[in-house]
């Protein structure tokens, strides 16, 4: 036993560093937290306990964090993002115990927020002639920053600075300011009005978040935002004008069913109901659906009232299917949840393909099967296209109607617009170069694939084409070539009819482009 015991000794890696600690804490939240969660008790990725991660061993844990795992582990060695030398690192920093990251307090919070351009001083009308309902904001990830681009005339307009690796765009209810939130948990808020377009207050409620949303209800447009934070667990209220934090939740919970306490119970999707003054906010580990009505914030004492619906664990991002079913996918289960935001309930739970990943999906009507509504998905060649109308198609609705078979797996988005005849999609978390470096076009009507191109110049940039999005007028198809920030890239524009290239915008600031937003299609949630 004691020879045993000293040779176990002798093989256990040097236990870390304060510093190789802190570098290794750095690297794990740029590129782990999101799917095996802080604590690393995992969600969209395994739990990485470290036990398990002993038995499994220094080497193997290098290679799989190098080469990554089919199912959506990504290579982020072979990708150039991680050396061999962190490569190792992050494998005994996988031994260690998870060190919990601080939890900032109001006070702290409440000194982020910063407004730049009070709202009595901002235009009362557009200052420029631009059309900016046209206008794209594209995510510049790796820069911190988001490129307000001008749709109609596909030139830049301006350049602003956001969090780091800002995650989404979201338009406020009149489309007139972008709401982007940081993987920082920074958010901030772009007048497009301005000319031009400028950051006019920003906060950072949360150290890690993903998402962030407005209120759209009647009479309440703009008045409120809301972030959702990964870390700490919480949803942040907001005033809509200012970013001035008002509100803050904590969304620790029980997990569904199991009734397990969960520390890390983090907020994914939120999006706006439109029929009453509430959020719908997800929580991904314990796999609650709340809605949360924003109605009574203004009045001192009042209450926030939450009601709690239990839904599936592992919830990550959805989209609406008729502008009143938002259909969220619990990724690590491989299902779709169905909530009805009219009735404010729970309505079904849909077999997808493995790990779906909406983004926020496709909708569009089939002859046979009536209104639609459609989603990729990262680890089976798969569109899951599922049947949403359970007035006129009742034998189609929370069925799925199709399985339409891709070439790859690994898709992140699918898209389309009423005026097109296809829904496109992207492949950027397909190990093959080739296959992310990829776009494939489905027909709406056949629901069969109908074309699947390799973009030129993608991949001699090491880029991944990533996050189709429409124009206004749906006669056009904008994708980004995600490649490394050392290297510039460009965004492919497609005739939406033909899918002919029609332009590339590019330039020395087209750098590590991810996702994109259309403000018209993204305020009136058309996709
Ligand atoms: Fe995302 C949406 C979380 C990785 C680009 N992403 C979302 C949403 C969540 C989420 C919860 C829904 C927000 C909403 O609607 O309110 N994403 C996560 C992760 O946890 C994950 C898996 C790992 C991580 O560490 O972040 C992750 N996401 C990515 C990427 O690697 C992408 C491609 C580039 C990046 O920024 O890191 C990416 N996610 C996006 C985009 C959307 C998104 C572009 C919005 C899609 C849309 O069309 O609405």
């Amino acid at each position: 036993m004691l020879v045993l015991g000293a040779l176990a000794l002798a093989q256990a890696p040097a236990p870390l560093s304060p510093a190789e600690k802190e570098r290794a804490s750095q690297i794990y939240f740029d590129r782990c937290a999101g799917c095996h969660g802080v604590l690393r008790k995992g969600a969209t990725g395994p739990a990485l306990d470290p036990k398990k991660m002993a038995e499994r061993g220094v080497e193997y844990l290098k290679a799989v964090i190098f080469g990554g795992l089919p199912g959506g582990m990504p290579d982020w060695g072979r990708q150039g993002i991680l050396s061999e030398k962190d490569t190792e690192l992050m494998a005994r920093f996988l031994l260690e115990e998870p060190p919990t990251p601080p939890i900032p307090s109001y006070e702290e919070i409440r000194k982020t927020w910063k407004v730049y351009v009070p709202p009595e001083k901002r235009p009362k009308k557009p200052e420029h002639s631009r059309n900016w309902q046209n206008f794209f904001g594209q995510v510049l990830r790796d820069t911190g920053q988001v490129a307000i681009i001008d749709g109609d005339k596909k030139e830049l307009v301006t350049i602003v600075p956001t969090g780091f690796a800002t995650h989404i765009l979201r338009s406020s209810a009149t489309g007139r300011y972008f709401m982007a939130i940081g993987r920082d948990g920074k958010a901030s808020l772009i007048d497009l009005w301005m000319n031009p377009p400028q950051v006019v207050a920003e906060s950072k409620p949360c150290v890690d978040a993903r998402s962030i949303e407005s209120s759209k209800f009647k009479g309440f447009e703009d008045k409120y935002a809301v972030v959702g934070c990964y870390w700490p667990p919480t949803m942040v209220i907001l005033d809509g004008q200012t970013l001035e934090p008002l509100k803050m939740v904590s969304t620790m919970s029980y997990t569904k069913g199991a009734g397990e306490f969960v520390q890390e119970a983090r907020v994914a999707a939120i999006v706006a109901s439109q029929f009453n003054p509430e959020w719908i906010v997800n929580l991904k580990e314990s796999g609650q659906t709340w809605l949360v009505d924003y109605s009574q914030l203004s009045k001192q004492g009042r209450p926030l009232p939450i009601t709690m619906i239990d839904t599936e664990r592992f919830l990550h991002d959805g989209g609406w299917a008729l502008k009143r079913y938002f259909i969220v996918a619990a990724n690590a289960v491989n299902k779709l949840i169905v909530i009805d935001t009219k009735t404010r309930e729970f309505v079904a739970e849909v077999e997808a393909g493995v790990r779906p990943h909406p983004g926020r999906g496709s909708n569009w009507t089939h002859p046979t099967y009536g209104p639609v509504w459609a989603t990729g998905n990262i680890g089976s060649p798969e569109v899951t296209v599922v049947g949403v109308d359970p007035e006129k198609h009742p034998q189609y609705a929370w069925k799925v109607v199709k399985r339409i078979q891709l070439p790859y797996a690994g898709t992140l988005f699918i898209k389309t617009h009423p005026n097109s005849p296809w829904v496109i999609v992207d492949f950027p978390m397909s190990p093959s170069p080739q296959a992310a470096a990829s776009l494939c076009a489905i027909d709406k009507r056949k629901l069969e694939v109908t074309k699947c191109w390799e973009v030129p110049g993608a991949q001699e940039l090491k880029a991944r084409m990533v996050h189709p999005e429409f124009n206004k007028g749906g006669t056009e198809i904008w994708v980004s070539a995600w490649g490394s920030k050392d290297t510039p890239t460009f965004i492919v524009v497609y005739d939406a009819l033909t899918l002919k290239e029609k332009a590339r915008i590019t330039g020395d600031w087209v750098r590590t482009p991810t996702g994109k937003f259309n403000v018209y299609n993204t305020a009136y949630d058309i996709y």
